[in-house]
């Protein structure tokens, strides 16, 4: 089957924008730094990388007829935030299961942000004590038969959008939107960065870019502090989504690149590597990144450029995926 042969239900704008961050690449003094902005891709409650994977799933949730989606993430999620967003858009419900992954001392940490606007969307919250982890969760299993239960049809979406058949269709889809954007603009750019969680948005691009004829880096940075299991996650939904779409080739290893570093040492906490890439890019940009997510793949977009493992006549994308309306929940962090 090609990319094309999957049907997509339109919850984004239409590509999202690419532009270069001049500023930024100046005061590195190395490669040409641009950002393409899926913060900026939908209407729908500020959008989000995840809001481009579930143009895929809703289709299937339409096709089995169900009424309910059903998903995970921690108190701040960003997935779940977005999958309220999609249930309020086709008509479906939302039981959400939100888990304590992270231990952060703003005092309205599970009041704000994005938890804040799914309950705005009539999202049904669930509130669990558990770490993090993007395994099978018995919480969401729980929330999946008490759907059944009620007589509802549930469609169950795994943290991220994930481990799921369809879950690295979005961002194999946006690789070939790079590469669209690339010939209007005349640009090639031959290494992507982008911070890994769940792991199918970096899965998805490497799948997109294997099918097309010039090869480029796409270097995650992990955002986990486990970065064995995201490798593990990226390298199987690659592969799994490259197969989908017809890639025609097995994956390399070396095309599977996760890198350590900026996470510090634990999920969903700022470090200062993170809260200076984050004041940085908003001081040089005026672009705003979260400090779960963006702050930490930006601090190591940072160190690469400096440290030159990414070289000065280089061209990178860096993949804004979203996430600030966490930012509310660590006013803690700028004090
Ligand atoms: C997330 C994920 P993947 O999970 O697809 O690897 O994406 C990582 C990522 N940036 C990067 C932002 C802003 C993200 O929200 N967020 C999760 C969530 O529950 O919000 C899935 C973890």
């Amino acid at each position: 089957m090609s990319l094309d042969s999957f049907p997509r239900y339109p919850l984004l704008f239409g590509p999202s924008p690419v532009h270069p961050l001049d500023r930024l690449s100046d005061h590195l003094g190395g490669a040409r730094i641009w950002a393409k902005r899926e913060d900026c891709n939908s209407g729908l409650a500020f959008g989000g990388n995840k809001t481009r994977k579930l143009e895929y799933l809703i289709p299937d949730a339409l096709a089995q007829g169900a009424d309910t989606l059903v998903s995970i993430g921690g108190v701040q999620s960003n997935h779940t935030r977005q999958v309220a967003a999609a249930a309020a858009k086709v008509g479906m419900r939302a039981v959400l299961v939100q888990e304590s992954w992270v231990d952060w001392p703003d005092a309205v940490n599970d009041k704000v942000g994005n938890i804040l606007l799914s309950r705005i969307m009539g999202a049904e919250i669930r509130m669990v004590e558990a770490g993090f982890g993007i395994g099978f969760k018995e919480s969401w299993q729980q929330a999946i038969e008490d759907v059944r239960a009620g007589g509802g049809t549930p469609y169950a979406i795994p943290a991220g959008a994930s481990d799921h058949p369809l879950g690295g269709l979005g961002f194999a889809e946006w690789a070939y939107e790079v590469q669209r954007q690339e010939q209007e603009l005349g640009v090639f750019f031959d290494t992507i960065v982008v911070g890994s969680g769940t792991g199918s948005t970096q899965a998805g691009m490497i799948a997109g870019f294997a099918g097309q004829d010039r090869p480029r880096r796409v270097i995650g940075i992990d955002i986990t502090a486990t970065l064995a299991e995201t490798q593990a996650q990226v390298a199987k939904i690659a592969r799994a989504t490259a197969e989908l779409i017809g890639v025609g080739r097995d994956l390399r290893d070396d095309e599977i690149i996760v890198l350590d570093g900026w996470v510090g040492d634990r999920y969903g906490i700022p470090i200062p590597s993170t809260v200076d890439a984050i004041r940085l890019t908003g001081r040089l940009e005026g672009v705003i990144l979260d400090p779960v997510y963006e702050g930490k793949s930006m601090a190591g977009l940072i160190d690469l450029i400096r440290n030159g493992e990414i070289p000065k006549d280089s061209h990178v994308l860096y993949a804004h995926l979203g996430g600030q309306p966490a930012l509310n929940a660590y006013s803690g962090a700028f004090h």
